[in-house]
């Protein structure tokens, strides 16, 4: 295991002092190091391929590498900078890529982790990136990217499950009454028993499966988008386009920011029985708690300028369940619900298959 403080002073002494990415479990302790030890030089970025960007404008400035963390499933994101803008054939601009390495062959992970785990190296190498699994001898390894980026290239260190040490480190926190889980606990008693609920990826999926569990009503009106962060909110504008009840959405902070974009076209394409809810801990809280930028924006003002007409606030029990009682009497609506960081220790994951999942939704949809 890399002790992750050795690593931070390794990384600096070799000249690497700016850091864009996102989060992911598997970085968590790297994560909360080098945000203590950069400074505002570390960056959580809205998604993998804005980190390629800001790497990029930081070489353009100074001169010199930057690096950029992502999990494995970032890596799509990140294709189209690191392909049209970082390449040696474009603007051939160096970097250091850290990669979490989930659904790595053989070792045993959620499904949404399988195909991009099995073929992460191929991906990489297909698009003329070298590649290197982090091990224990991360001090030559180290300096000899320093040596290669110093040369030109980009290049991507895999990190596999457990290669860094845990770190402990208190990240900003909140003093919102509720939890991500009360806040749920609330939305799935107090909307109409046929309604659809897709949740996004992370511990909200995982929390609503474990309600539908404890309360027995079935997973069939739930669709639970364990991958594809940032994808929830247009999944539901999909469906409530066709179906013939109310469409929940609800999505992280983490999630919305990801491709914010998509917020202005569902506003303008969803069903009125399209209803937006985006749980607001200010963080990446599945990942590590990691802060987003969640409580620095105003997402409900990014809302009404997409386009949203109703559009509510809750922080506490009493707001949150009036404001779903006015959601359910109005058509296209949308809320944003601040709530603090953190979960049960003990939090379980799904036991049925995303196949399973999709066959019992469809089944629903089509009675
Ligand atoms: C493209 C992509 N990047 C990163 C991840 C890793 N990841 C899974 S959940 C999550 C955090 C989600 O944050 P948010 O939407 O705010 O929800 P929270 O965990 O705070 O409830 C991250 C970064 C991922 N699954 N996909």
């Amino acid at each position: 295991m890399i002790d992750v403080r050795s690593f931070c002073e390794c990384l600096k002494e070799n000249g690497f002092d700016f850091f864009a990415g996102v989060p992911d479990s598997l970085l968590s302790g790297f994560c909360a190091c080098a945000e203590e030890f950069f400074g505002k030089r570390f960056i959580i970025s809205a998604n993998e391929g804005n980190a390629v960007g800001l790497a990029a404008g930081h070489y353009l400035a100074e001169g010199r590498a930057a690096v950029v963390f992502m999990q494995n499933s970032g890596i799509g994101n990140a294709v189209n900078p690191l392909l049209s803008l970082a390449d040696r054939d474009v603007y051939h601009i160096p970097m250091l890529l850290i990669v979490g390495w989930r659904g790595e062959p053989g070792v045993k992970d959620e499904p949404q982790h399988i195909a991009q785990g099995r073929i992460t190296q191929e991906l990489f190498n297909v698009m003329g990136i070298e590649n290197i699994v982090l091990n224990d001898n991360y001090s030559e390894t180290v300096s000899y990217c320093a040596e290669m980026i110093g040369r030109g290239k980009i290049i991507a260190l895999i990190v596999r499950k457990n290669t860094f040490s845990p770190y402990e480190y208190n990240f900003a926190k909140c003093n919102y009454s509720m939890t991500r889980e009360q806040a749920l606990e609330i939305i799935t008693d107090s909307i109409g028993e046929r309604d659809i609920v897709v949740s996004t990826t992370g511990k909200t999926s995982r929390e609503l499966y474990e309600l539908r569990e404890r309360s027995g009503s079935g997973h069939g009106r739930d669709f639970l988008t364990v991958g594809s962060m940032g994808h929830a909110s247009s999944i539901a504008a999909g469906l409530s386009l066709s179906a013939n009840r109310n469409v929940y959405c609800i999505d992280g902070d983490g999630a919305f920011l990801m491709h914010m974009g998509s917020c202005a076209v569902n506003a303008d394409i969803s069903g009125e029985n399209y209803k937006y809810i985006i749980i607001n801990n200010g963080s990446h809280e599945s990942v590590g708690g990691q802060p987003t930028v969640g409580f620095k924006m105003n997402a409900e003002t990014v809302l009404r300028g997409c386009g949203f007409k109703n559009v509510f606030r809750a922080e506490n029990v009493e707001e949150l369940r009036s404001i779903i009682g006015k959601m359910k009497s109005v058509g296209k609506a949308v809320a944003v619900i601040y709530v603090r960081q953190g979960s049960r220790k003990n939090l379980g994951r799904p036991v049925m298959t995303p196949i399973e999942n999709r066959n019992a939704l469809m089944e629903e949809l089509s009675e």
